[in-house]
């Protein structure tokens, strides 16, 4: 058989370098029309019931609250044909330079056992996908601050994460971006963009690196970067953790109002680092569709909105979310991605 020279459009599409996804906001009706399309590799809910993945589809659902208007559904969406199958404990849907993969196991009392299974099962299956850089993770672990031992659930999970990104050899400079919060429900709900080609680290210079905390905070620091950058072929990307009141290390403020503002202004200077790699990080928090904003406390959901639609461009799509952060005392977090 001879072989073959030439490669077809769709193939030389395929290898073109960077192709990454971006995302889109629909409503739940326009979203169900497209849930078929070659090149939507994920739609992602809040506020539906069922978070734990059944037949194969690109649904994901958080299984968060939604506070106050019900939230658009975001689509990630490829320019390469999307594949959709199971490995083991996770969906997978895929392109040829990228996934997005999902898990909901089961929770248990070992909050430091849980993280170190399911990640090390995630940084096997990258390897196998050859899709090793973790670009971005969202984690929703229930009972986040419950005590376990000495320590807590959070302090665990960060131990049972350090532990299998360091036997895998990751380095601290391509540790993705991340969030991780507490969800109502008994299973952490855990997915992640991965793609061939790494991300670059961006730091916030008025923030400790996570993974440099001191040890009053837990004895293992928090394996996540700021922020990390992907150079697409025509646009940059920007996926961005969860971020809160916290200067230095430390929670800063006692009331929701000055948490926000602090928030927000973490959120600008990380942008303004990120403007070199991504240079729609120059627009501001406008930038970031759709701002995702937890809420510790539900009766927190009219002073914040109204405060972030004084800071934001007018009808920006805020998405505001029940759950708590890994710290008792920080009322908000908010994240996002430059897609
Ligand atoms: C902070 O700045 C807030 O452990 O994966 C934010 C994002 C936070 C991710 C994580 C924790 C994590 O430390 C908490």
């Amino acid at each position: 058989m001879a072989s073959r020279i030439y490669l077809s459009t769709l193939e030389k599409r395929r290898f073109q370098p960077g192709s990454v996804p971006r995302t889109e906001l629909l409503s739940p009706t326009a979203a169900t029309r497209v849930e078929n399309s070659p090149y939507t590799l994920a739609l992602i809910r809040h506020g539906g019931t069922s978070p734990a993945p059944t037949g194969i589809s690109p649904w994901i659902d958080t299984g968060l609250t939604v506070l106050g208007d019900p939230a658009p559904i975001q689509r990630w969406i490829t320019d390469e044909t999307a594949e959709h199958f199971r490995s083991g404990r996770f969906l997978v849907h895929r392109t040829h330079n990228c996934a997005m993969v999902v898990a909901a196991p089961e929770d248990t009392e070992d909050a430091e056992g849980t993280a170190e299974r399911v990640y090390r099962e995630l940084l096997m299956l990258a390897a196998k996908l050859r899709l090793p850089q973790i670009l971005r993770i969202w984690q929703y672990l229930p009972r986040i601050t419950a005590p376990q031992g000495s320590e807590n659930r959070y302090q665990r999970y960060c131990a049972g994460r350090q532990i299998a990104l360091a036997k895998a050899g990751y380095s601290p400079r391509a540790f993705p971006a991340a969030c991780l919060l507490d969800n109502q429900g008994d299973q952490l709900i855990l997915y992640a963009l991965l793609s061939a080609t790494p991300g670059v680290q961006i730091e916030n210079p008025r923030q400790v690196s996570a993974f440099h905390y001191p040890r009053i905070y837990g004895r293992v620091a928090p394996s996540f970067s700021r922020a990390l950058a992907l150079r697409g072929a025509e646009q940059s990307r920007l996926y961005i953790s969860g971020t809160a009141s916290v200067v230095g290390h430390a929670s800063r403020h006692t009331s929701v109002e000055d948490q926000i503002e602090e928030t927000l202004v973490n959120l600008e200077l990380l942008l303004e680092s990120a403007i070199p790699y991504c240079p729609r990080a120059r627009q501001g928090l406008g930038a970031i569709i759709p701002l995702k904003v937890y809420l510790r406390n539900r009766e927190d959901y009219p002073q914040s909105r109204a405060q972030l639609a004084a800071r934001l461009p007018a009808e920006h799509p805020v998405i505001y979310l029940k759950a708590n952060a890994c710290r008792e005392n920080l009322l908000v977090e908010m994240e996002g991605e430059i897609g």
